[in-house]
């Protein structure tokens, strides 16, 4: 019989208390040697050389010299959080994974959230896909889903993973550019392999600038199996709804952001986290009955295809909740080891060949980058559950087997470990019936490139449009090659005609006269961002303030943005406090114009007292701040003697004489002179808060905008 190991949320927190290490009260060595001193070497004279026998200098200096580890190949630059996910309803007519089958179980989770392309250092608001890990620690071991908040992928084969990613990482001569698709190399392969036309529409559109981790969708991208407790067996699909919303930035602030806070998107979900305003995401599931396999247009076993929701609709199963922040990011985020090769009964892979090539791939490059088959004994990656088996030895064996017996069969050790028999939980393979001739071909059923492109390309909104446009006229306007340009335009031809035409005039190129394919008209509202909850929580605004502020209005809208769980950080000339206009308790600083920017911030509000915005007005950043919050579609109030320095921005599209009169909320600016009023005030900017951006208005520079 299997034992069984109740796990609950707490279970993981349990196994690495085990390992954590408080500061000990005296400096010793590794081997626990009291130390006297740790500043001077020991040398032959105050000013001769230093010795060889001096062991503490020895130990230090080495131990230093192997700090590093190799980066991960893909993916190095990550931040990972602890959390739980709790089901909300048994899964055990589809799956027999015991973490599925209980709502009253939450299992504890283990996630990593990544860029692809740049190295660890690399900023975080990058335009790249992002990665999307998680990691559940199961009473029948770890099971990884190892996905991006893309629902495709590049390719379809495994084969040419190494191809992509040589293409899509800095050139080999000079290693530039760093954390960036736009450069010739990439788009020379892109244009060359069609099957990557549709990721290519995903890449270029907003979904690649994530404004946060807990603003983006996660998705497993492969075709999953699942099997019952009868043997049945089913194809899944994953996807993860994040609660927030999905949200993005627009380019130049992704681009102003990698400069002003390279770490945003690690230090926001560190920070939240912090605050207890903790991200969360649904999981849903796409389920397919094995006999409907082939009743699609495309193969479910193509990674470059999505199952459209209007097909299979996404059945919400549970809910994953990220509560706690690691200890020790190289212990917790750098160590951690996932696989698509960890499944539990109840799960399986299916044949997708890209799937089927990760199968191997992230073994063996934990393999290098953890340096032995152990790190599966590292505190981060080892299962809740016990684990026994005949493996032995290696470097940085961590455990002490008592047995003499390491093999099986074995009568000298009761025959244990023994193997568990399917009836009492044993994995075993599904007995998929498989059969064919060796070869290396693609299937026909993986021959249509463009359909799902196009669909992709229907479902957007037209601002969404705009953004991909100019998307593609940055990145092929870095590429100084009319060969791989032209290529690319012929490819976007194929996808729709309008589209082809607009990224060549962009690139100075003569457009396509016909289309290559006709635009088959169907869209899917579920690909839109247009279409997303829409909710305030977890926000983040700028209140700009200085001596003479009204404290009144001011505390007013922070208890509103407060009970909402949106954060505020007080932004004003210089650090300390300032005074309120009634002479009351002044008023703390979080950040001045010069340690924060308008890009860190979801929505700004500008709060009344007329010396404190004579300050603002004479501060000229004050001005940038709002004309920043403006030009990204951003949200912004200004209430009192407030609403004076927004008409100072003269915002575009803002009708002053309209905004002079009572309360006005117009394209995302909310205005109030007449301050009697404060709490509708409040509630109308927190609505526009909710909305995220308003794409509407007319940014010069824009797209739509000449
Ligand atoms: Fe991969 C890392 C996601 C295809 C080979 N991959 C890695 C990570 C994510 C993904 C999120 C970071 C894991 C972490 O946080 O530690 N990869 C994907 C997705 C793919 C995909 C969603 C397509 C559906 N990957 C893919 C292929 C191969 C790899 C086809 C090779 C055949 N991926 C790797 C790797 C990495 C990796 C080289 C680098 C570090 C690591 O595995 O642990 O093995």
């Amino acid at each position: 019989m299997s034992e069984q190991h109740p796990v609950n949320e707490q279970s993981k927190d349990r196994s690495l208390e085990n390992y954590r290490v408080e500061p000990g009260q005296n400096l010793t060595t590794d081997e626990g040697h009291p130390l006297s001193n740790t500043d001077d070497s020991l040398k032959a004279g105050g000013r001769g050389p230093t010795l060889l026998e001096d062991f503490h200098f020895q130990q230090k200096l080495s131990a230093f010299d192997r700090e590093r580890i190799p980066e991960r190949v893909v993916h190095a630059r990550g931040a990972g959080a602890h959390g739980y996910f709790e089901p909300y309803e048994s899964m055990a007519e589809f799956t027999k994974a015991k973490f599925l089958a209980d709502p009253a179980v939450k299992t504890p989770v283990f996630v990593r959230f990544s860029t692809v392309g740049g190295s660890r250092g690399s900023a975080d608001a990058v335009r790249d896909v992002r990665g999307f890990s998680v990691k559940f620690y199961t009473e029948d071991g770890n099971y990884d889903i190892v996905g991006n908040n893309l629902p495709v992928f590049f390719i379809q084969d495994a084969i040419k993973f190494p191809d992509i990613i040589h293409a899509v990482k800095p050139e080999p001569d000079n290693e530039m550019p760093q954390a960036s698709t736009a450069h010739p190399s990439f788009w020379d392969f892109i244009s060359l392999v069609p099957e990557s036309m549709h990721m290519i529409m995903w890449l270029l559109s907003d979904r690649t600038l994530p404004r946060n981790f807990s603003t983006m969708q996660g998705f497993g991208v492969h075709t999953f199996r699942w099997v019952n407790k009868e043997g049945k067996s089913r194809f899944v699909k994953y996807h993860w709804k994040p609660l927030a919303g999905v949200h993005s930035n627009v380019f130049d602030e992704a681009q102003k952001i990698a400069g002003k806070d390279p770490d945003f998107q690690r230090r926001t979900l560190w920070e939240s986290i912090e605050k207890g305003i903790y991200p969360e995401y649904e999981l849903g599931v796409q389920i397919v009955e094995e006999e409907d396999e082939h009743k699609f247009d495309f193969d479910i076993l193509d990674s470059t295809k999505i199952i459209p929701e209007e097909l299979v609709p996404v059945r919400p199963i549970g809910k994953m909740v990220l509560n706690r922040n690691p200890d020790n990011f190289f212990a917790e985020t750098e160590q951690v080891a996932y696989q698509p090769s960890n499944v539990v009964p109840g799960i399986d892979f299916s044949n997708d060949p890209l799937l089927q090539g990760r199968l191997m791939s992230y073994h063996d490059s934990q393999l290098h980058r953890l340096g032995s088959p152990n790190f599966v004994h590292l505190p981060i990656n080892r299962p809740v559950c016990p684990f026994s088996n005949n493996n032995q030895d290696g470097r940085m064996q961590m455990d002490i087997k008592t047995s003499r017996v390491n093999y099986s069969p074995n009568s000298l050790g009761g025959n244990l470990p023994a193997p568990v028999a399917p009836e009492d939980g044993g994995f075993t393979t599904y007995p998929e019936r498989v059969e064919g001739h060796k070869i290396r071909e693609r299937s026909p059923s993986f021959s249509d490139h463009f359909s799902q492109a196009t669909l992709f390309w229907n479902s957007l909104s037209n601002g969404e449009k705009d953004r991909l446009v100019e998307a593609s006229h940055f990145e092929l306007g870095k590429v100084k090659n009319k060969e791989v340009q032209e290529r690319m335009i012929d490819r976007f031809n194929h996808v729709d005609h309008e589209l082809a035409k607009r990224v060549a005039i962009g690139l100075g190129l003569p457009a396509p006269t016909a289309p290559a394919t006709e635009n088959h008209g169907r869209s899917s509202a579920a690909l839109s961002q247009e279409h997303t909850t829409k909710t305030a929580k977890g926000r983040h605004v700028a209140i700009l303030a200085a001596d003479g502020v009204d404290g009144a209005q001011l505390a007013t809208l922070k208890h509103a943005l407060s009970a909402m769980h949106i954060s505020a950080d007080i932004v004003s000339k210089l650090g300390g406090t300032i005074a309120t206009a009634d002479g009351g308790d002044s008023i703390e600083v979080d950040k001045t114009f010069l340690t924060t920017a308008s890009v860190l911030y979801d929505a700004v509000y500008v709060p009344g007292g007329a010396k404190s915005i004579e300050a603002l007005k004479a501060h000229g950043e004050a001005l940038t701040f709002i004309h920043e919050a403006f030009k990204h579609f951003k949200p912004i109030a200004g209430s009192g003697e407030g609403v004076d320095l927004l008409m100072q921005a003269d915002l575009k599209g803002i009708d002053s004489a309209q905004v002079n009169g009572k309360m006005s909320a117009q394209l995302g600016v909310i205005a109030s002179r007449d301050v009697s009023e404060m709490g509708a005030f409040a509630t109308a900017f927190i609505d526009a808060i909710k909305e995220h951006r308003f794409w509407t208005r007319p940014v010069p520079g824009t797209a739509s905008v000449e």
